[in-house]
Formats: C-alpha cells, sequence, structure tokens
C-alpha cells in the first residue's frame, strides 16, 4: 500500500507512534509518505520506503494565525496525487483529520472518480482537553465523523470520545505498540548506567513532553521521598514548559545533585532499558507509552490509575497504580520495590512478558494494515 502519514513531529506520544507505525509499515513492504511541517523525531528516513514532505506554511504578516491547516491539507492533495496514495493516514484529530478531509474533496472535485480514504487515529488530548473546548469540538466531531475509518489507541479513549462527543460511528481499539526487538534489557548498559549513578544506586526514570498533565512537581515529590530512604537518582528525559519549575523544585530541596534534567534524547531504548523503575504521576493518560516502553526494558512503573493506563499496567504485577497527587502511596510503592531486588527483577520480567504478549509491534502492526485494508475495500 502507499501510506500518507500525518502527525505533530516534534512533541508528545502521537507523533512516537505514528513515526514507529510509519517505520514498522516500510519495514514489512509498504510505501510511506510523512507529510509534516518538521522531519519526525524519531525518523530515520533512510529506508528505501521512507519519504519525507515538509508543509511550508507561509507568514504574510496579515496571517497573525498561519493557516496551518490549509497548507497540510494542500500538501496532501498533491502529495496524494504525485504519488497515487491508496490512503491518508493522520494521528491526533485537530487539526489532521479536518485538512485530511479538505485534500480528499479537493482531490474529487478535480477527479470525481478519486475517493482518497483517510484513518483518524485518536491519541487523548485530541479528545479529553482539546476537543472538550467548545470552539474546537464541533468540527473535531464532524472530522472523526466524515473519516473513512476511526481508531483510538486504548478503550478508554474510544468509551470517552463516544460518550462526550456524542459521536455514532465505529470506533476501532488498536493499542499502541513497542518494538520489542530494540527496547529490551540492555545487561551491557553499565557504561551508561555509569555516567549518572554509581553502582549501589537505584535509577529512576520519568520520560515525558513536561506538560501540566504530567505532574512534573509530583515526579520531584515521590523521588525526593525514595532518595531520603536508598541511595537513588532521577534520570529526567524529555523537555517542555514544566522543566523550569521541576528545576526550581530539586534545588529548593538540595537535590539537584541526584536528579538529571536530559532533555529530549535519542536511544530512549538504551537510557530506559538500565533504568530501574518509570514515574508515571500523571493526571490523565489515554494509555501512557512511555509506561509501555519502560515495560518492555523490563522497568516497572509506579503510575497513576487514570484513564487508559490501567489497561497498560497490571496493578501489582507490571506496576502500581496510585490515585493522582497522592506521592506518599506513590513513594512507598517506589521504596518498597526499590528496597527488594527480587521483586524488583520479578515484576521487570512480568512488565517484559505483558509488553510482548500484548503490545509487541509485530501483534499491532497487522492489525493497522487489516484495518486500512477493510477502509480500502469499503470505499472501492
Ligand atoms: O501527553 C502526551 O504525551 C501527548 C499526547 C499526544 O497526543 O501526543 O499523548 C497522548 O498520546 C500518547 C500516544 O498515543 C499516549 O501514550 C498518551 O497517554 C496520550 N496522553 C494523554 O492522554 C494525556
Amino acid at each position: 500500500m502507499k501510506i500518507g502519514i500525518t502527525c505533530y513531529p516534534t512533541y508528545g506520544g502521537s507523533g512516537v507512534v505514528a513515526t514507529e507505525l510509519g517505520m514498522e509499515l516500510a519495514e514489512r513492504g509498504h510505501e510511506v509518505h510523512f507529510i509534516t511541517y518538521k522531519q519526525p523525531i524519531r525518523l530515520n528516513a533512510q529506508h528505501p520506503n521512507i519519504h519525507f514532505h515538509e508543509v511550508d506554511v507561509s507568514n504574510y504578516p496579515l496571517f497573525e494565525y498561519p493557516p496551518y491547516d490549509l497548507a497540510l491539507a494542500t500538501r496532501m492533495a498533491e502529495v496524494a496525487e504525485l504519488h497515487q496514495l491508496d490512503l491518508l493516514h493522520v494521528h491526533y484529530a485537530i487539526p489532521h483529520s479536518v485538512s485530511a478531509m479538505l485534500a480528499r474533496q479537493m482531490l474529487a472535485a478535480a477527479t470525481p472518480a478519486r475517493h482518497l480514504p483517510f484513518v483518524t487515529t485518536l491519541h487523548g488530548t485530541d479528545i479529553t482537553v482539546v476537543g472538550a473546548d467548545r470552539s474546537y469540538l464541533p468540527i473535531t466531531r464532524y472530522s472523526i465523523e466524515q473519516s473513512d475509518g476511526v481508531t483510538a489507541i486504548s478503550s478508554y479513549l474510544r468509551d470517552v470520545t463516544i460518550r462526550e462527543f456524542e459521536i455514532n460511528y465505529p470506533i476501532a481499539v488498536v493499542p499502541n505498540f513497542v518494538n520489542c526487538d530494540l527496547y529490551l534489557r540492555y545487561a551491557d548498559a553499565k557504561k551508561l548506567r555509569k555516567e549518572y549513578a554509581s553502582d549501589d544506586e537505584r535509577v529512576v526514570v520519568h520520560l515525558s513532553n513536561f506538560r501540566p498533565v504530567k505532574r512534573i512537581p509530583d515526579v520531584i515529590e515521590i523521588f525526593d521521598r525514595v532518595q531520603k530512604k536508598l541511595p537513588a537518582r532521577l534520570l529526567m528525559i524529555g523537555d517542555g514548559p514544566d522543566r523550569s519549575q521541576a528545576e526550581w523544585l530539586t534545588r529548593r530541596k538540595g537535590i539537584q545533585d541526584r536528579v538529571h534534567f536530559l532533555g529530549k534524547q535519542n536511544e530512549i531504548n538504551m537510557k530506559l532499558g538500565m533504568a530501574d523503575l518509570m514515574l508515571m504521576p500523571s493526571e490523565l493518560e489515554s494509555f501512557g507509552l512511555a509506561a509501555l516502553e519502560a515495560m518492555a526494558c523490563e522497568v516497572p512503573s509506579v503510575a497513576t490509575n487514570v484513564g487508559g493506563v490501567p489497561e497498560v499496567i497490571d496493578h501489582g504485577v507490571t506496576g502500581f497504580l496510585a490515585n493522582v497527587g497522592d506521592v506518599e502511596t506513590m513513594a512507598r510503592y517506589a521504596i518498597g520495590l526499590l528496597s527488594d531486588e527480587t521483586k524488583l527483577r520479578e515484576m521487570g520480567k512480568a512488565a517484559r512478558r505483558a509488553a510482548q504478549s500484548r503490545f509487541c509491534a509485530s501483534k499491532i502492526i497487522p492489525q493497522y494494515e487489516e484495518f486500512y485494508r477493510t477502509v480500502l475495500e469499503r470505499v472501492s
């Protein structure tokens, strides 16, 4: 198949999922065209089946708000025409599904027999935060209903979308996935580990885009309690608006030497593969991709019992869940686990088994391929 993929290329899990999906599809012989305003961060564009088309947004002074969605629609139609795409797959509804809808209409106007189907994958904040804003809700709902196929990354998100948006349209659940051959325990990562921690210290990790929904101060609060009980370091991977507040908090607590703000990183698999525990105390997660990536690396998570997280983490088996803001309980779980090597490694192994049996790319990519085939059959 020839597939056009659009996502937010720089921030957030939806862009990561879209990029990994494109690379996996390319590996399986499909021709994949990324249509985005920047090259996606995790994209290895060297593969012969992968093509990248940049969306150029004109910045004429009259445009206080440059119309990105229109530029995107135009580029989608151009690329679809030039490369005879079979379908578009957009990740994150706003504004990508609206642009795809316009591209489909433009192509049909030029060639009435041409119906370029588009699939929309809902990731979370496009529904729970952005879509719930009255100014975006009607157009989001419309573009979801106009899609030729809709998927959500968890049952939680599917149910919320149907309930809150009153959508009368089938939404398939295709969960997020991880490349289990790449994300695994790195026994030889001792050298990398030594860059941050000595042999007697535990390595705790947090990975996100440092937005308020991630509750970054809670990560610091939990770690502060942990490091009072046992020798440990915290790796903060990623960047975003709440990073400086967190840096300030670590200084105020006098733990700045134990907390490493690494910023945006490549080779996340290596960093996770040498860690002991993941902290994910988010206000909301429709899925929690960071926890899944950690699980594949035999790293259990202490996380919040929200949204789709219980679909990923089995409380007491592959990690621990607590209520939002309950840093005491989360610290207690973290300390209990980090001070018991046998339990920590057992839980890590259970986490990897769960990732392998339910969320490996090799299991999920065929579901997307099947979904595309169904859509194409329906519209042909
Ligand atoms: O919260 C983020 O990291 C950004 C956001 C996005 O759409 O890029 O993440 C959402 O999609 C991820 C990938 O599917 C999920 O793993 C996250 O749980 C989800 N975030 C929220 O629901 C807050």
